[in-house]
């Protein structure tokens, strides 16, 4: 892998989908290539992320502006002291879910308007976007048997199927209305099938020559 610069690199989709796995394995390849690499996550990702993540995940229930906010809160931390950072660094900067989330989740799942979620982006983000989206696209049953095969569910995943279905749903939107910046992916095969597409979509998106 020869490239010039670092490209901030997102991977989206419900629970299960095998985002951190993808994750894990493309931030290896781009290391063993030579390129620096931030592998991290949302929410979390710096240190005040990673306490308003424990907030998020465990019991409880908030507003749903106030949910929306606190997602934004922790990607602020996470934008600031991470991910700019490494990014004018020339790194590139591999991350397990960002805003999508918050407008399929909070959005497509709990209802928190379209045009809130634009404002609490150009408020926390000042502009800054994935260059490529991979969203992992699975039928929600099938991510819920992953996410509950690999720990005990959260808060989050406690939610129904219905609200994942929304959620599902909520991606497929964000890939239609962007598609220049979003790929769906069939995360259904198995993980080594869903690594040779990532590998093939950057190679066609972004020139990489992994
Ligand atoms: N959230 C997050 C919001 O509501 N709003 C927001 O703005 C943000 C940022 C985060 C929760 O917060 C919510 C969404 C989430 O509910 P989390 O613990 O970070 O919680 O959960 P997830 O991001 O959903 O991560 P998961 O671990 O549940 O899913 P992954 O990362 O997609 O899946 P992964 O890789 O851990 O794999 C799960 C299991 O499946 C296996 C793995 O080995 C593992 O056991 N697996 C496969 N099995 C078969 N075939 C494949 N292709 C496989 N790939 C992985």
């Amino acid at each position: 892998m020869l490239m010039a610069r670092g490209y901030f690199i997102t991977l989206e989709g419900g629970e299960g989908a095998g985002k951190s796995t993808q994750a894990r394995r493309l931030a290896a390849a781009l290391a063993a290539a030579g390129m620096p690499v931030l592998r991290t996550r949302e929410p979390g990702g710096a240190p005040g992320a990673e306490r308003i993540r424990d907030l998020l995940l465990s019991p409880g229930s908030w507003d749903s502006l106030t949910e929306a906010m606190l997602h934004f809160a922790a990607r602020r931390e996470h934008v600031v002291r991470s991910i700019r950072p490494m990014l004018e660094a020339g790194a590139w900067v591999i991350c397990d879910r960002f805003a999508d989330s918050t407008l399929a989740y909070q959005g497509a799942g709990q209802g928190l308007a379209y045009e809130t979620w634009a404002r609490l982006c150009d408020l926390t983000l000042e502009g800054l976007q994935p260059d490529l989206t991979l969203i992992l696209d699975l039928p929600v049953e099938a991510g819920l048997a992953r996410a509950a095969g690999r720990s005990a569910a959260d808060r989050y995943e406690k939610l129904g199927a219905d609200f994942h279905a929304r959620i599902r749903a909520g991606f497929h939107d964000i890939a239609r209305r962007e598609p220049a910046r979003c790929v769906v992916l069939d995360a259904a095969r198995d993980a080594e099938a869903v690594y040779a597409a990532i590998v093939e979509t950057l190679r066609q998106r972004l020139g990489a020559k992994l």
